[in-house]
């Protein structure tokens, strides 16, 4: 078993429903256990300026789902969501992105682990900070050392 951080994302529809019940379909994957879950935060959408506003969350499941395997759980998720692809960092019901596996390193077509701009995003590093403060990032020391170099973030609802 690993543990594995989920960023959460969603900003069409019912975003709080779509994430709080993400949150439940990871608990259920196959090998699987929800361990903790960040509060719901309210953020400015980073990327592709025009858009609504997000909620953001992250998840920390232990897992004995390998990286790809789990990928496809999380795709399944997002589709079960009514995820449509369209512009990169455009809108959606549901983005769920593996953040870390354990402490792999993995660069192949489709997935990245650690997620490549996750020191970067305050959406991602609070959330995750929030439930994981000593959880090393790669060259930016802990969550919680990055998160406060980061714009803090609304919270919407606690976990
Ligand atoms: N996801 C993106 C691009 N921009 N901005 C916010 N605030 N939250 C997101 O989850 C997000 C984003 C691509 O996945
Ligand atoms: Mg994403
Ligand atoms: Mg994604």
């Amino acid at each position: 078993m690993v543990r594995a951080f989920i960023g959460l994302g969603s900003n069409l529809e019912d975003s709080e429903g779509h994430v709080n019940r993400a949150f439940g379909e990871l608990g259920a994957l196959p090998l699987s256990r929800l361990v903790a879950r960040s509060s719901l935060y309210r953020t400015a959408p980073v990327g592709f300026p025009g858009q609504p506003d997000f909620v953001n969350a992250v998840a920390l499941l232990e897992t004995g789902l390998a990286p790809m395997a789990l990928l496809a759980e999380l795709l399944e998720v997002e589709r079960c969501h009514g995820r449509v692809r369209g512009a990169p960092n455009g809108p959606r019901t549901l983005d769920l992105d593996l953040l870390f596996h354990g402490d792999a390193c993995i660069q192949q077509p489709g997935l990245s682990v650690p997620h490549p701009r996750l020191h970067e995003r305050a959406f991602v590093v609070v959330p995750l900070a929030e439930i994981a403060p000593h959880q090393p990032i790669p060259g930016h020391g802990t969550a919680g050392e990055r998160a406060a170099q980061l714009v803090p973030l609304q919270r919407l609802m606690r976990a």
